[in-house]
């Protein structure tokens, strides 16, 4: 039996805002604007009450808020607190997975104490040492974990027993999944499936007939059951968006407007998940229905849609006006230990 403890920081970017200037406590505070196309990073939980958000434009939080206090965010802080808190966490296993700079799954099934002792002292570890507080969840695996450590948030833990997992999943909106986004949830919905209970409900076959393989991870995946390994393979290097069609596209007019949809995929993937990683690279990935493939990549440090619609029309001269059966866009990542000088190894790098 595993015991995977998901530790996340509350309101991260804000709280380390408040920490270091304490004339902004109490006070509604939003960290953002400036570049990132004028949007929060996120906001501390006063701001939150006026319904203040992560990924909002800054002029809409204002509008919610008018006395929300803007300050501009600063990576370098929040890397050199992360790197403290996953010293912390080290302490305790060497098996952590950083999914970003506030959140990790942590393996400790090997420890004798209980998942919850052991993620309320990492939780005061951190305290003492950072003045930040962390919220955890703990359950047998990563699904699980990482659905609880919303639970009691903000800090606060919960923990699930594998003999409660059924229950806690009953009434779990199947949005909570991951690897279902907005589009998965519309066509579940259009079936009559709302919460895991009734994702549960469904016969095995029946969702493997609708969606693949993916049907069945679904069916594991609403019974709480999840296998993935806690995997200590650094950080994430890239972030796409690909797209079997089922019929394939012929030609290039009609292959930009699904370039675009996943363009706003990408970004909003890099701007929730990703927002304090670099960007190194653009790259556009092409399946022909010979089922050869091709990958345009072009250096540059922002998502631009000049810049992919160039990519997609050299990937589509590579194969000779032959029909595309999938299509993908991505980023690369910069490694966040590549160091300072971006420009040089972009020249030279790809
Ligand atoms: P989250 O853990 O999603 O949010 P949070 O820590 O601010 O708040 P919560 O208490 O609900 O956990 O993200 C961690 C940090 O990542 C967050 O402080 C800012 C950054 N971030 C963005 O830059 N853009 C985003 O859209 C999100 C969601 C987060
Ligand atoms: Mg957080």
């Amino acid at each position: 039996m595993r015991k995977i403890i998901h530790i996340d920081m509350d309101c991260f970017y804000a709280a380390i805002e408040e920490r270091e200037n304490p004339e902004l406590r109490g006070k509604p505070v939003g960290v953002g604007g400036g570049s990132r196309r004028g949007v929060l990073t996120t906001a501390n939980y006063e701001a939150r009450k006026y319904g203040c958000r992560s990924a909002m434009p800054v002029f809409k939080a204002r509008e919610l808020c008018p006395h929300l206090i803007l300050v501009p965010v600063r990576f370098d802080l929040y890397r050199a607190e992360s790197a403290r808190i996953r010293a912390i966490f080290g302490r305790f296993t060497e098996k952590i997975e950083p999914l970003s700079l506030d959140e990790a799954y942590l393996d400790v099934s090997h420890l004798h104490s209980s998942g919850a002792a052991i993620a309320r002292e990492i939780r005061a570890q951190i305290r003492e040492e950072t003045g930040l507080t962390a919220s955890a969840g703990i359950g047998p695996n990563k699904l699980i974990a990482k659905i609880a450590s919303d639970w009691n948030k903000p800090d606060g833990q919960h923990e699930v027993r594998a003999e409660d997992v059924e229950d806690f999943m009953s009434a779990l909106p199947v949005g909570r999944l991951w690897g279902i986004g907005p589009k998965m949830r519309g066509k579940l919905e259009a079936m009559g499936i709302r919460t895991c209970g009734e994702l549960r409900a469904m016969d095995k076959i029946d969702l493997a007939r609708r969606f693949g393989t993916w049907g069945l991870e679904l069916h594991a995946l609403a019974r709480g059951e999840d296998d993935r390994e806690v995997s200590i393979d650094r950080i994430r290097k890239s972030v796409s968006c690909e797209h079997t069609f089922t019929e394939n596209i012929l030609t290039l007019e009609a292959l930009r407007p699904q370039l675009l949809a996943m363009i706003d995929e990408v970004r909003e993937d890099v701007e929730r998940r990703h927002a304090d990683r670099v960007i190194r690279s653009l790259v556009v990935k092409m399946k022909f229905a010979d089922f050869t493939r091709t990958t345009a990549e072009r250096a540059h440090p922002e998502l631009d849609a000049g810049v992919y619609a160039e990519l997609l029309e050299e990937a589509w001269k590579r194969g000779a006006n032959r029909p595309v059966r999938l299509l993908g866009a991505g980023v690369r990542f910069r490694d966040p230990d590549d160091g300072i000088q971006p420009e040089l190894f972009d020249s030279a790098g790809l």
